[in-house]
């Protein structure tokens, strides 16, 4: 069996709004439109993705939150409807998705050999969250493609932001040795927006453009900051801020996403693949990619 290796490791922001945008069968909402930038650049993303050779898509999200270690989807197939606890009104989606449970065990079991807290999630019924949802929809909307999510760990706020990526490093590392072992092709996704301060009250047309800009200027220049390192292939810098960059802008970064992946990924010292910045209700989003094999790496944006 030849070595497994991971191919191409994305950030993949999740607002749901971009899928309600899309008006896709599985969601039902109906909407006009809206967030075309972001829309665009994950389609772009999306059709590299089918030039490329994969077995399975491993997804870290923030909106699945474990307080005692992280956790593993552990059932090979999932089937319900998952609505957004804040967003009802635009996000009800309909899902059916395959789960690769060997390398998800694998994983598990390497990140426990590393001294991490793990558990399978054996719960048949469980809710698969919006953010690997909206991820994996705008990456792979074919669904052709079987999925792991991992959940976010509470780290930063049980202990704090350094802890919190000392353990995601770690993780990271692990799932790496596991998909080396398992002889597959893995795209890494790490689901989640850049800054996160964001509007308490919606128009009243969701989708309405005249309506959408950054939360405020300082937001945009912290996400701008992050943005450069990844275009200038600085992500042990971009590592190094991440504490101060999570709490200026409360990013979603505290889950540990981008930093888990970064870990599995060696800290690529190459620039990232840039497809779009926008915001979302005020959020910074940013769709980025690092792309191992340097025959495969493009200039996007
Ligand atoms: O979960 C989210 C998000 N991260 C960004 C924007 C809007 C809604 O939900
Ligand atoms: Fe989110």
């Amino acid at each position: 069996m030849s070595k497994g290796e991971i191919v191409l490791g994305a950030l993949a922001p999740h607002p749901p709004h971009v899928v309600y945008a899309e008006n896709p069968d599985q969601n039902e909402p109906v909407s006009e439109g809206g967030w075309e930038t972001l829309r665009w650049g994950y389609h772009r993303l999306a059709r590299k993705l089918e030039t490329i050779d994969y077995d399975v898509m491993v997804v870290f999200t923030p909106h699945w939150q474990t307080y005692v270690g992280t956790h593993f989807l552990g059932v090979p197939r999932f089937s319900s409807k998952s609505v957004d606890p804040v967003f009802p009104n635009i996000f009800r989606y309909n899902y059916d998705l395959e789960v690769d449970v060997d390398l998800s065990e694998a994983m598990c079991k390497a990140a426990s050999d590393a001294g991490l807290i793990t558990r399978m999630m054996r719960n048949p019924d469980f809710r698969v969250d919006y953010g690997t949802i909206t991820s994996c929809h705008m990456m792979n909307p074919r669904w052709d493609k079987p999925i792991i999510t991992i959940s976010s760990n509470r780290n930063t706020h049980y202990y704090s932001p350094e802890v919190m990526i000392e353990q995601a490093l770690a993780l990271g590392k692990a799932c790496r040795t596991a998909i080396e072992d398992s002889g597959k092709r893995v795209v890494l996704v790490s689901s989640h927006s850049l800054s996160h301060r964001h509007f308490v009250t919606e128009s009243p047309l969701p989708e309405d453009m005249s309506k959408e800009h950054i939360y405020n200027h300082s937001q945009y220049v912290w996400d701008m900051a992050l943005i450069d390192l990844f275009r200038q292939g600085k992500m042990r810098e971009a590592i190094d801020i991440m504490p101060e960059f999570t709490e200026q802008t409360i990013a979603e970064t505290e889950g540990g996403g981008l930093v888990w992946m970064m870990g599995a990924m060696g800290m690529p010292e190459y620039p990232a693949e840039i497809y779009g910045y926008q915001s979302v209700i005020g959020t910074g989003n940013c769709i980025a990619a690092w792309v191992p094999h340097s025959d495969k790496r493009e200039i996007v944006l």
